[in-house]
């Protein structure tokens, strides 16, 4: 690649950081922030480096590789996708299409090429068995969508760059840099937040990094969200104080809601909670005094027992108090690829309990099942057992619930392929290991963050450096791959047409694609594609026909169409690449109800999945807290991002920070002093922290991050193994679920901590 300085998007996290690396006799020699980025301005976190030490990395696989015995042999492409082929149709054809299971992991979200491969590949495999880390992520947000908005990824995102107040809950974004909101230098955004004159309100069970910056910080019990945010609801109509402002004219069902919070009085909810009822009431009389104001949730009120509700309840307090589709508030953003217009084009909105998976009877989320029962499917015999398993960017043995069965699981599968770089803690376990074209080797568009930004921006990178003539990109693979197997499962032919097909999207690639959605929308050179219907035929359409009718999708978009009609135009590829810093698209702006995928085109306050689940919460009320156990949390840090950024040396150098965080007067009950390694065990498994004791904690808490554990045998990476750590999901159960959509319960999992005597307690090898 030639020297000098190339522009690109950091794909790293959802931050979606404008970046400057400076190239010299092809090697990189710096990596800054670019300042002319619209959305990051300059700003980069430290992990920016990992973007050049993953592409140096020695450990990084090359090449794909087979499992000979206990050793790896190096493969070449085309053999390598013959056998993968071979072996999961063999799979197929013995045990039936839910004999083979796939996972896909979070860095896909960040990767168009794969974006626009997975729908083929996974019609291919065609099996009902498909686990994502949506599961022990998201679901909540998208569930709550989905029944709220009619939409999974209409997300309503916060306003923070006009907001006056802003209430964050289980989010700890100077550690995150956001997530289901793309904002970099959170920092600087909330200067200038406090310098007009607003407040931050931290709502968590550990005084995070975000916490230590807020105006005003409250302790609350994990898992108990759901009853402040019930007596949030109940207060603001106890007080006359629920006003939705214009919302009024499209939202349903504001009495059942009222009706569903009446039980749940600050006083009632204050014990489990923790929080004291006056805190309770003051933040609602805050949150609906305030005009511009946003109340946020995330990780740590999503991935627990009621993130169901609490994600519910979140959305509507916002709406209930005017700030949902309001400057300041929680608004919908416009990206160049729309893909919520786009989804609803295609009746892709979602859907949510249609099936049921075959262990446990869990519901499916948009075709997939919990992570939770992933095990199971694959351990249980019978029926339908999972024989065959496909990873694509994903390190589930880590990141998911029991861990230690997933390994266990993963060891017994007559077959298991893995598309990552790395020979980690799951593609350990793989037979054979396909390596995509490093990231920096592939031109980069971001499709989902732009909808989740505070901002509305485009940016396109294209390959910084030349991609060797063996290298092939994840939709190569994934295309790959899904030829191969339809054309095995249709008996070794295709017909003429399908063939040309294949060839086509194999010949185009995601390049061609992006370009035609860029020009197709909002802001393209083309316009919006409905802009020649005309408004009553399309009203007409949308009334008479049932939701999920591919006509009535096309009426609701109409009055986006209109919205669509007000953007700047001239958007393609080509004038992203003549602006390789990327280009501002402007503020979020109101959109609703045009936006609105419902039936009504209304928001929904009360839907009867939610309503269901509320006995559930009442039985909460009804328990008295246990006093001896320790429930656990989890924990992010700046310089780490789930499992697989601890091969870097400048990211895992500096103290060890895979560490129990303890209160003093739990570690004193415990018998831990500083320096100390502690047993945290559970039915599941046990591991040994160091503790780090910190008044910082709320007692009765500890704290672990995830994605750590790497001295399990067999792994390839020689940095990573040096800071192994150990791996929280040993301890988590995965038994443990979210009982009304299957989210894995990460935070507020009783734990048991002791000191670590080796050789009398026994550690999991
Ligand atoms: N540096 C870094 N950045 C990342 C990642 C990373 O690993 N490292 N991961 C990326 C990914 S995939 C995601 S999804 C995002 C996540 O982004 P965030 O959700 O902002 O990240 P977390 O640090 O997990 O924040 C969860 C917070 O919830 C708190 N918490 C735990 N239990 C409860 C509870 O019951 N109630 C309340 N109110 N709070 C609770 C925790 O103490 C923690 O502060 O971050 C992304 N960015
Ligand atoms: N206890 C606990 N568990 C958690 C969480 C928690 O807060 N607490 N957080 C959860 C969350 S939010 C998430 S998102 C998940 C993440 O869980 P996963 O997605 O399962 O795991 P990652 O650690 O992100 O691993 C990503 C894998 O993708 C590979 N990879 C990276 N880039 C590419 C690429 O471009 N192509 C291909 N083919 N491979 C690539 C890496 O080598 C790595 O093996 O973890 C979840 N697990
Ligand atoms: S915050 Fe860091 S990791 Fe995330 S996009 Fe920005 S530079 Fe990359
Ligand atoms: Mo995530």
């Amino acid at each position: 690649m030639e020297n000098g300085t190339h522009y690109r998007t950091c794909h790293l996290c959802e931050a979606m950081c404008g970046v400057a690396i400076d190239v010299r006799g092809g090697a990189i020699t710096s990596i800054r922030g670019d300042d002319n980025d619209p959305l990051s301005k300059g700003y980069i976190c430290p992990k920016a480096v990992a973007l050049q030490d993953l592409h140096e990395d020695p450990d990084r696989l090359r090449k794909p590789v087979r499992r000979v015995g206990d050793r790896w042999q190096d493969m070449e492409w085309e053999d390598a996708l013959d056998l993968v082929a071979d072996r999961l149709h063999e799979i197929r054809n013995k045990y039936g299409p839910d004999s083979l299971g796939v996972y896909l992991g979070n860095p896909n979200v960040h990767n168009q090429g794969t974006l626009m491969a997975i729908m083929p590949f996974l019609q291919a495999l065609d099996t009902r068995n498909r686990f994502s880390a949506t599961s022990n992520d998201q679901l909540p947000h998208m569930l709550a969508n989905l029944k709220m908005f009619g939409h999974q990824i209409l997300f309503p995102i916060p306003d923070i760059d006009r907001t006056d107040l802003f209430i964050c809950i289980g989010a700890n974004p100077m550690a995150s840099n956001g997530s289901l909101m793309t904002v970099p230098d959170f920092r600087g955004r909330l200067k200038a937040l406090q310098k007009r004159g607003g407040k931050m309100v931290v709502i968590d069970p550990r005084r995070t990094e975000t916490g230590r910056l807020a105006d005003q910080f409250h302790f609350i019990r994990p898992g108990t969200d759901a009853l402040l945010l019930m007596a949030m609801v109940h207060t603001l109509f106890d007080e006359n104080l629920a006003d939705p402002g214009r919302a009024r004219h499209w939202i349903r069902d504001m009495e059942r809601l009222e009706r569903a919070a009446l039980p749940f009085s600050p006083e009632k909810v204050s014990a489990h909670t923790g929080m004291d009822p006056d805190t309770i009431r003051r933040l609602a009389r805050q949150l609906a005094g305030t005009p511009r104001a946003a109340l946020y949730t995330r990780m740590g009120t999503s991935t627990q027992a009621f993130g169901g509700i609490a994600t519910w309840l979140a959305y509507c307090l916002n709406i209930i108090t005017g700030k949902m589709d309001s400057t300041g508030g929680l608004m919908f953003t416009q990206p160049a690829i729309d893909l919520v217009v786009l989804g609803g084009l295609y009746g892709q909105q979602g859907h949510f309990g249609e099936r049921h998976s075959r262990v446990r009877g869990l519901p499916e989320f948009g075709d997939e099942y919990p992570c939770s029962t992933m095990a199971d499917e694959i351990l249980t015999p019978g029926e339908g057992q999972v024989r065959g398993f496909v990873t694509v960017a994903g390190n589930p043995v880590l990141s998911s619930p029991n861990g230690g069965r997933l390994d266990e699981a993963f060891d017994g599968l007559d077959f298991m392929v893995s598309v990552d770089y790395y020979l980690n803690e799951t593609t350990r376990h793989a037979d054979v290991i396909l390596p995509p074209t490093a990231a920096l080797e592939r031109s980069h568009y971001e499709l989902i963050f732009p909808m989740l930004g505070v901002r509305n921006t485009a940016r396109y990178s294209p390959p910084l450096f030349d991609a060797g003539p063996d290298s092939r990109n994840d939709w190569q693979i994934l295309l790959g791959l899904a030829h191969r197997l339809e054309r095995r499962h249709k008996g070794g032919r295709l017909p003429l047409q399908e063939e040309l097909g294949w060839r086509t999207l194999r010949k185009l690639g995601p390049d061609p694609l992006l370009d035609l959605m860029l020009r197709s929308g909002p802001y393209g050179t083309g316009g919006g594609p409905l802009r020649p219907l005309a408004q009553p035929a399309i009203e007409l359409i949308r009334n008479i026909l049932p939701p999920g009718n591919p006509l009535r999708e096309l009426a609701s978009l109409s009055g986006l169409n209109r919205q669509w009609q007000a953007l700047p135009k001239g958007l393609s590829l080509k004038s992203l690449k003549e602006n390789p810093s990327g280009v501002d698209l402007g503020p979020l702006r109101p959109c609703l109800p045009e936006r609105l995928f419902t039936r009504d085109r209304k928001i929904h306050l009360a839907p009867r999945l939610y309503l269901d689940d509320l006995p559930r919460l009442h039985r909460l009320l009804q328990t008295t807290p246990d006093s001896d156990a320790l429930q656990m949390i989890g924990r992010r840090h700046l310089r780490s991002n789930n499992s697989w950024m601890h091969n870097s040396r400048r990211l895992v150098k500096g103290k060890n920070r895979c560490t129990l965080m303890i209160h003093p007067d739990d570690a004193a009950r415990c018998g831990l002093a500083a320096g100390d390694q502690a047993l945290v065990s559970s039915e599941t498994g046990s591991i040994v922290l160091p503790v780090e004791i910190t008044g910082d904690i709320m007692p009765g808490v500890v704290s672990a991050p995830h994605g750590w554990g790497h001295d399990r045998e067999g792994i390839r990476q020689s940095v990573a193994s040096h800071h192994a750590g150990a791996s929280l999901n040993d301890v988590l159960r995965d038994q443990q679920v979210d009982e009304l959509c299957g989210t894995s319960v990460l935070n507020g999992q009783p734990v048991g901590v002791k000191v670590y005597q080796p050789g009398k307690t026994r550690k999991r090898a």
